[in-house]
């Protein structure tokens, strides 16, 4: 009788056992099937490339003559080629911009490639990028301007008529289409068919965009549609490249007109009590424009930069959408191919170990004790499988053993975002020397969140779910230890004469000369701000003291310091003026060129001068540089006599870099650096930095 009772207890323990757990109900609003196959796309490219490369513009003005439009080595296989070694997954091409010029030939306009000089008018840039995406095996998506400054019936029915033929012709020709890219800037001046005026629509009404995103369901059903708040995918807010650390993908859509945005914070973070599920996508170009202007070509995002965006983006429940502005040969300019294959080359090997991979991991509570929700899901490798608790078991913790002390600095944790985004705070511990020490405390996880540490060395690593709208769904946990990045560190001196050297990652050594010599571990090491006010050259490194790499030497000339310096003249007191000497060439002063206009310093004592330096202003804005000049010195700032230097800076337009004039020894109190005529069209002359040379 016992016997049998103990049987019968056996088999409903193991009935009970093996009987399914339910898994996790769903937090609303979920991802689409299109939109998690959008979310694995995470890296991916934009080309601006159309007639603004030719016209040297960002908004061309739709006037331009198809004949313009001439790349003489066009080259989409070598667009593709630099983005799969660069790690993306896909291209999308400005197939049209807003001056309506179409890269296809498009059976609705004369304003296309069949009437440019390139191959005689029988080319497709679209048809050759796709076949080029094909063979590389990348997706590719389509940007088709909604704004249209060539077409004449813009503002009318009939324009919609055309968009959406337009819209048709490219998502039925150029086979599968990823992402359709519908951009916000709407409305305004434009040559609109010979007007030349301004037209401004209804943004929530005139595309009726309902009806015009019918046709992108029909005929691309997998394809993401992009615009400021969706339907599929959102701006990330900005065109700097990054989204908040809070980054929520659900957005309450309804309450966003199309091409309406109240409040660019909506787009930047998301919503947490959003109602439907509209992730973020960051957009950012590598050089300052979106277009190639020959002038930017010192301008390329550098590693430190792009790695930054990375992580801000990819690493904050984003996606990452660079753009290559291709130039007027048809190619990404080999300065930007150089730093995206750095950056591929940094994310490879930051992410080159997973210390975590297959480790022991136990939990605190896991779903019904069912093995199919089992701590160990989170380093299995799959991303199906994930670890979740008990409804109603929100603060909970998940430990992965990684048995030997091990030092680390990047953690990566995903939520399975097919039952929705849930975790709403958490925080990270790290065991060391036997005790466990918080290393990081955040809020949103959502499809990916990594975060980026200062080195520990652990036995053991915790997540602690703090708060989530449910029981937490994990479904991947990886650690790295990533090599510091070891680049050139930057150098300023202010007014005063303070000198600050940053380098770009923490826990790294900095050592300065300022005698010439080349610098090294026995050199000076800089810990804090100093004063250097005296004329010298500053060379700097940065060592990482684990392994003794040194980045290459960042160099400055020095001349005496500009502690003294003030305007004088007709912008004595102009508080923005001074902007002009103050160390940081990130900012600048910018007026119109009145011709001429003069820029007066009182140097506040008497030097022997020999030349001087101009720094245009290097803003996206490119405000203007000053082509001819004439600099004058004075001892009392009211006799000049004639210039001491006087001519053009040549080429300054295409390149706004560091201006160098000599002259003649001369002594002065007073100098008078004379605009005479601007290098660029809008007739303004910006200045971010200015100096002198003494004896
Ligand atoms: C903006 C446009 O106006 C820019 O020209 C560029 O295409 C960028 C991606 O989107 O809204």
């Amino acid at each position: 009788m016992i016997k049998n009772r103990i049987l019968v207890g056996v088999i409903v323990l193991l009935m009970f056992s093996c009987a399914q757990v339910a898994p996790p109900e769903p937090v609303l609003p979920l991802p689409t099937a299109r939109q998690l196959a959008w979310h694995e796309m995470e890296f991916y490219a934009f080309v601006h490339f159309n007639m603004n490369t030719f016209s040297d513009m960002e908004w061309g003005l739709g006037d331009e003559i198809p004949e313009m439009f001439n790349p003489t080595q066009l080259d989409c296989r070598q667009w593709a080629r630099v983005c799969k070694d660069a790690g993306m997954k896909g291209i999308i091409l400005t197939a049209k911009h807003h001056d309506g010029f179409c890269l296809w030939p498009s059976e609705y306009t004369e304003h296309s490639v069949k009437n440019s000089s390139w191959k005689n008018g029988n080319g497709d840039v679209v048809q050759e990028l796709a076949d080029a995406c094909k063979e590389y095996g990348l997706k590719l998506g389509i940007y088709l301007s909604p704004w249209d400054r060539n077409h004449a019936d813009y503002g009318k029915p009939e324009y919609i008529t055309y968009f959406r033929n337009q819209l048709r012709e490219l998502l039925s020709n150029y086979g599968e289409i990823f992402e359709v890219w519908f951009d916000g800037a709407n409305g305004g001046t434009g040559y609109y068919g010979g007007a030349n005026e301004e037209r401004r629509i209804d943004r929530a009404t005139y595309y009726d965009w309902e009806n015009t995103r019918k046709i992108v369901r029909e005929l691309q059903p997998n394809a993401c549609m992009f615009s400021d708040a969706g339907p599929d995918v959102r701006w990330c807010g900005n065109e700097e490249g990054w989204s908040r650390e809070t980054n929520w993908s659900p957005l309450k859509k309804d309450d966003f007109a199309p091409g309406v945005v109240s409040d660019l914070e909506f787009l930047r973070a998301g919503q947490e009590d959003g109602t439907h599920w509209i992730p973020s996508e960051v957009d950012v170009s590598i050089r300052p424009g979106w277009y190639y202007h020959k002038y930017e070509d010192h301008k390329v995002k550098t590693l430190p930069h792009l790695l930054d965006i990375y992580y801000n983006s990819i690493g904050r429940n984003a996606s990452f959408l660079i753009n290559f502005p291709v130039d007027t040969r048809g190619v990404i300019h080999e300065k930007d191919v150089e730093q995206v294959l750095k950056l591929a080359k940094a994310i490879k090997s930051d992410f080159a170990n997973n210390l975590a991979a297959g480790k022991n991991v136990i939990a605190t509570n896991w779903r019904g004790n069912s093995k199919k929700y089992k701590a160990m899901n989170v380093t299995d490798g799959n991303s199906d499988s994930y670890w979740a608790t008990d409804d109603g078991v929100i603060k909970s913790s998940i430990t992965i053993d990684l048995e030997l002390p091990t030092e680390l600095n990047r953690f990566l944790v995903q939520e399975d975002i097919r039952l929705g985004q849930r975790i709403k705070a958490f925080t990270v511990e790290a065991f060391i020397e036997s005790e466990w020490k918080e290393i990081a405390s955040e809020t949103t996880i959502g499809r990916k969140r990594i975060l980026r540490l200062p080195n520990v060395t652990a036995t053991k690593v915790r997540l602690n779910i703090v708060d989530s709208k449910a029981s937490p769904v994990i479904s991947n946990i990886e650690i790295y230890k990533a090599p510091k990045v070891i680049v050139e560190p930057e150098i300023r001196r202010n007014k005063t004469g303070e000198v600050s050297i940053k380098a770009f990652d923490a826990g790294l050594d900095i050592y300065y000369t300022t005698d010439g010599s080349t610098p090294s571990a026995t050199s000076n090491k800089y810990v804090n701000p100093f004063l250097l006010n005296t004329k010298a050259t500053l060379k700097s490194v940065v060592i990482d003291p684990g392994t003794m790499k040194t980045s290459p030497v960042s160099e400055v000339d020095f001349d005496i310091s500009k502690e003294k310096w003030e305007m004088a003249g007709e912008f004595k007191d102009v508080e923005r003026a001074e902007l002009i000497f103050d160390g940081e060439p990130k900012s600048a002063w910018t007026l119109r060129n009145k011709s001429p206009l003069d820029f007066i310093i009182d140097l506040g004592e008497t030097v022997d001068i020999k030349g001087f330096t101009y720094l245009p202003d290097q803003g996206r804005s490119n405000s203007g540089s000053i082509f001819n000049y004439e600099f004058f010195v004075s001892m009392n700032g009211k006799n000049w006599g004639i210039p001491v230097s006087k001519g053009e800076f040549s080429n300054i337009k295409n390149s706004p870099v560091w201006q160098k004039k000599e002259f003649r020894t001369a002594k002065a109190r007073f100098v008078k650096l004379r605009a005479i005529s601007p290098a660029t069209e809008n007739g303004r002359v910006g200045i971010a930095e200015f100096g002198i040379i003494t004896e």
